[in-house]
């Protein structure tokens, strides 16, 4: 008997993709390439109907990018529903009256195939996409809330593509602003956590500034995106891109210092880019790349600021920031770090069904070279992987996409101690230095998706759960302090949980629209052991 809570990777992806909101996101046109997409009467039908907001080369403008992989975790079906009825509270009208049905058909189809000049993405676009907005004069450079700056919380709502902004211990909302479509990954904060850059799956990244409440400054670092990381000086912003297979680095005002070509040491191969993140006990950008078996280190450390990057040469940017390789056997989906950074904890996933068990390794960046399995079942999601103290050693432990069980691994042996059964996948876990409990979900099951469960991190038992009957609850933060739980009610008509986090229960709700993620300055800040970094 196949066991409901054990869904296949094919599975488990449409489920993810049936997650996401096509919401089609209202904002300024920038500037594209003139590439236009025409394939006999279906491109005739997208350059009439379709190019005017998502671009005539499908790179997206008003509304979202339709590329193929812009769409990929998008249902076939929903693309069809959105094209007919459109999506309520967005400029995407329905096109119903307009189109038959075997029309939506062939356009839902088309727009899922490789357009036929493929899209390029290059520094100039890049640059030319930059807006940037300098403080008005004498703008005092002081909070327009009164609020602990530490213990704010920024909340992602995917459901209408807006981002709420907490003040952590009133736990109400300050203020809440429209962001770009579909931000992935978790919003990265400048040293100090006054600014804060936001990514989204479209390539755009957006600096805001928490105490003045605007946009600083807004770039497209590529058609497809992963996710951005900020350097721990705070003067480097890198950008990890799918499409094209660049990464892209900028200064804290955006401004594009280089692009670098995502090939491999022989220059043979390319690859998309799985993700970037900064590791500040090392200085460096560490990035996975998910086609090319290579994880790369940047250091910025020794990186000169550069006064006016406006005028100075692209050269003198490739003096610095250069790429340090180390070869794998595999190559790299998913990462966290250990807490001092010198350790790569990762995982590869299969490209297909069928395709052999995917592995987890520890990579020792000093060393240059994987120094050990991580004996861990399933798809481990090790980007939202903890550490934490146990038993006089300290432990691993992240949320599985594949199976129901948390393996918890022994960080010097790198041997498992204890597997914890969990009501079905999950996507998120969430500790705090000052709580004996972390939390996880188990949204990818259908049975469990509105449960959370609570792990008492000294016993390595199960210390209770919290449930809301079929809803899908998901992704918990932290208050500064550790004492709340802030869980996200993952619906259109959802809501940010607070729970006590010793006794579990709720202490308040607050209304969001799909609250993906929240993420707490504080406790990304000082890289809280308990949270994604
Ligand atoms: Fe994510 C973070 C990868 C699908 C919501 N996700 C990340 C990060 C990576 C990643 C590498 C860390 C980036 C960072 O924080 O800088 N995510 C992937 C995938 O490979 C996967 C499975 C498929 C894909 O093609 O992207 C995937 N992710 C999803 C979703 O379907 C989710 C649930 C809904 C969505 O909005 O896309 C989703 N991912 C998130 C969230 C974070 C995230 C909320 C930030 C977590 C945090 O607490 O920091």
């Amino acid at each position: 008997m196949p066991d409901p809570d054990k869904p296949s990777l094919i599975a488990t992806l449409a489920l993810a993709a049936s997650l996401l909101a096509v919401g089609w996101f209202s904002a300024p046109v920038q500037a594209q390439s003139a590439n236009h997409a025409r394939v006999g009467g279906v491109g005739d039908l997208y350059q009439q109907h379709c190019a005017a907001c998502h671009g005539t080369d499908r790179i997206g403008g008003m509304g979202p990018a339709l590329l193929p992989e812009s769409l990929e975790r998008t249902r076939a079906d929903e693309i069809i529903r959105v094209i007919t009825h459109g999506r309520a509270a967005t400029q995407m009208q329905g096109f119903s009256g307009q189109l038959s049905q075997a029309e939506i058909k062939e356009l839902a189809t088309w727009v899922r195939q490789p357009a036929a000049t493929p899209p390029h993405w290059s520094e100039s676009d890049i640059t030319a996409s930059r807006s940037f907005f300098p403080a008005e004069k004498n703008e005092p450079a002081k909070p327009l809330w009164n609020a602990d700056p530490m213990n704010l919380f920024l909340v992602v709502e995917g459901g209408d593509h807006h981002v709420s902004l907490l003040d952590g211990d009133r736990l109400e909302v300050i203020t809440r602003f429209a962001s770009r479509y579909a931000l992935h990954g978790g919003p990265k904060f400048t040293p100090d956590g006054r600014y804060v850059f936001f990514g989204s799956r479209d390539g755009w990244i957006t600096k805001y500034d928490l105490w003045r409440l605007r946009v600083v400054a807004e770039v497209r670092a590529g058609l497809n995106m992963r996710n951005v990381a900020v350097s721990s000086d705070g003067r480097y912003v890198m950008a990890a891109n799918y499409l094209p297979h660049t990464l892209a680095v900028f200064d804290a005002d955006l401004q594009l210092v280089r692009t670098y070509d995502a090939k491999s040491q022989d220059g043979k191969s390319s690859s998309r880019v799985s993700a970037v993140y900064d590791a500040a006990p090392r200085k460096s950008f560490v990035v996975a790349l998910k086609d090319i078996a290579e994880i790369w280190e940047i250091p910025y450390g020794s990186a000169q600021p550069r006064a006016d990057l406006q005028t100075s040469t692209m050269a003198d940017a490739m003096a610095h920031l250069s790429v340090q390789r180390t070869p794998l056997s595999e190559p790299l989906d998913d990462f966290f770090f250990d807490q001092s950074y010198r350790h790569v904890l990762g995982a590869t996933r299969p490209k297909r069904e069928g395709d052999a068990q995917p592995g987890a390794q520890v990579v020792d960046l000093d060393l240059r070279r994987k120094t050990a399995d991580l004996p861990i079942s399933g798809m481990p999601h090790l980007g939202s992987g903890i550490t934490f103290a146990w038993n006089g050693t300290t432990v691993l432990a992240s949320p599985n996409l594949g199976t129901g069980a948390i393996d918890v691994i022994d960080m010097q042996t790198w041997q498992p101690v204890r597997t914890l059964a969990m009501p079905g996948p999950g996507f998120f876990m969430r500790s705090h230095e000052s709580t004996p409990y972390a939390w996880t979900d188990s949204m990818m099951s259908k049975t469990a998706k509105d449960t959370l469960t609570i792990i008492d991190k000294r016993t390595l038992e199960i210390a209770g759960q919290v449930k809301e009957p079929g809803k899908t609850l998901a992704h918990i933060e932290f208050t500064r302090d550790g004492k709340y739980a802030l869980a996200s009610l993952w619906e259109m008509d959802g809501a940010v949980i607070v729970y006590d986090a010793n006794s579990f229960k709720e202490i308040k709700r607050l209304p969001m629209s799909k609250p993906v993620g929240k993420y707490n300055v504080w406790n990304k800040i000082t890289r809280s052991e308990g949270t994604s970094h």
